[in-house]
C-alpha cells in the first residue's frame, strides 16, 4: 500500500482496509524499518514510504513483480549453496510453472560445465525460475535465448543501459560480461519434467575477484549508481513471460530470431568456435528457427554451431 501511495497513508485507512489494529499496523511498520525501508511517521498525517532502496525479501518482490505466472511465487533465501540447486529440489517437490527462487547470496553459485559463479552478498540479482514447458527436450536449450531477452530487456528498462547478449548465454555491457545464465533440466523419455533458467545479475557489486575483474561489469559500475535489485528481476520476469508465450507459439525461435539479433553483441563479428578436438573462424551471422549461431567461414560455407558443445569467442577481446 505504502509503494502505491503518491502521498502520506493514514494508519486509520491502513487499517480499515486490512481489517486489522493500528498496534498491528505500527508494529508492520517497524518491521518494515528494520528490513531497510525508510518510512515517515507524522502525527495526523500517517505513514509515507521514503526510499525503498535496494531490499531484497519475499514481500519486496511478490510486491514488484507485476506478471500473471512468472516469478508469481517467490521462495527467498538470504543464503544458498545455489538457487538453481534450491529450484531443482523444490521442482522435484512439485513446486508449479512460474516458482521463482531467489537469493541474497550463494555459497557455491554453480557456471556452465563446473565453473564457480561469484554470488556475494547484498549485490546481485540470483535467481532461478521454475518452467514446465510442453515442449520436446531438444527444445529446452532455447529456453535460455530467451532468459538472456528478458534480462536484456530488463536491464535496459530499469538503467536504460545499451545490454546486449553474447551467445548463447551471457548479457554484456560494454563488452563485460553483467550477467550469466545456466538451464539446467529433467526429463523423462520424449518428456521435459521442468526446465529451471538460473540467471545472475552483477547489479550493485563494486569490485569484483581478481580473476574476473577485466571480464566483469555491474549495473552499478556502469550507471554510477546504487540500482533496485528487485526491480531488474521483475523487469526480466515480466519481459520473460512474453518472450516465453511468443516461444511457446512455434516452440522454436521463428517470432523472436529477429528480436534476438538485434540484440546480439557478436552480430556481424570475427569468431572463433571451439570444439573439444577442433576450432575454426568466421564472421557471426546470428540466429536461426532453433537458436542455433550462424557462422560463416572464408570459403562461404555457413556453419550451425548449436550451444553446449562449442564455446565462441571473439577473435578481437571476448565477445
Ligand atoms: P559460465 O560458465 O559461462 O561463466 C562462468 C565464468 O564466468 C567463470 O569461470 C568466471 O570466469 C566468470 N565469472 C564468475 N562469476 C562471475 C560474475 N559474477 N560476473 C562475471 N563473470 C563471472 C555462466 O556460466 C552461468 C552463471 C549462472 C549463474 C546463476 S546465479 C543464479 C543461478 N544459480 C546458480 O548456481 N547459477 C545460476
Amino acid at each position: 500500500m505504502l509503494k502505491e501511495a503518491d502521498d502520506y497513508l493514514s494508519g486509520q485507512d491502513i487499517c480499515e482496509q486490512l481489517h486489522v489494529s493500528r498496534t498491528a499496523v505500527w508494529k508492520i511498520i517497524k518491521q518494515l524499518e528494520a528490513e531497510g525501508y525508510e518510512i515517515d511517521a507524522v502525527r495526523n498525517k500517517g505513514y509515507r514510504l521514503r526510499m525503498a532502496g535496494d531490499i531484497l525479501s519475499r514481500a519486496e518482490l511478490e510486491s514488484t513483480i507485476k506478471t500473471e505466472w512468472a516469478g508469481k511465487t517467490v521462495v527467498y533465501l538470504d543464503e544458498t549453496d545455489s538457487t538453481n540447486t534450491e529450484a531443482k529440489k523444490a521442482a522435484e517437490a512439485g513446486a508449479c510453472h512460474g516458482t521463482l527462487v531467489v537469493a541474497d547470496y550463494q555459497s557455491m553459485g554453480k557456471g556452465r560445465r563446473g565453473r564457480c559463479w561469484d554470488a556475494p552478498h547484498g549485490v546481485g540479482a540470483w535467481m532461478s525460475l521454475i518452467c514446465r514447458p510442453d515442449v520436446h527436450p531438444s527444445c529446452a536449450s532455447m529456453l535460455t535465448l530467451v532468459s538472456g531477452m528478458a534480462v536484456c530487456d530488463g536491464i535496459r528498462a530499469v538503467c536504460g543501459l545499451e545490454a546486449q547478449i553474447k551467445w548463447p548465454n551471457d548479457i554484456v555491457i560494454g563488452g563485460k560480461k553483467v550477467c550469466g545464465i545456466l538451464t539446467e533440466m529433467s526429463t523423462e523419455l520424449e518428456c521435459i519434467n521442468y526446465v529451471v533458467a538460473g540467471i545472475g545479475v552483477n547489479v550493485n557489486n563494486r569490485e569484483f575477484p581478481e580473476e574476473i575483474r577485466d571480464v566483469a561489469t555491474s549495473l552499478l559500475l556502469e550507471t554510477g549508481a546504487m540500482v533496485s535489485r528487485s526491480r531488474i528481476i521483475a523487469a526480466t520476469m515480466e519481459a520473460f513471460e512474453a518472450y516465453y508465450a511468443r516461444f511457446m507459439k512455434y516452440k522454436s525461435m521463428k517470432d523472436l530470431m529477429d528480436l534476438y539479433n538485434e540484440r546480439l553483441a557478436n552480430l556481424g563479428r570475427e569468431v572463433r568456435v571451439l570444439g573439444t578436438d577442433y576450432s575454426y573462424e568466421g564472421t557471426a551471422l546470428g540466429i536461426d528457427e532453433m537458436g542455433e549461431l550462424l557462422v560463416k567461414t572464408e570459403d562461404g560455407k555457413v556453419h550451425h554451431v548449436i550451444s553446449g558443445e562449442v564455446s565462441v569467442r571473439g577473435i578481437y577481446g571476448y565477445v
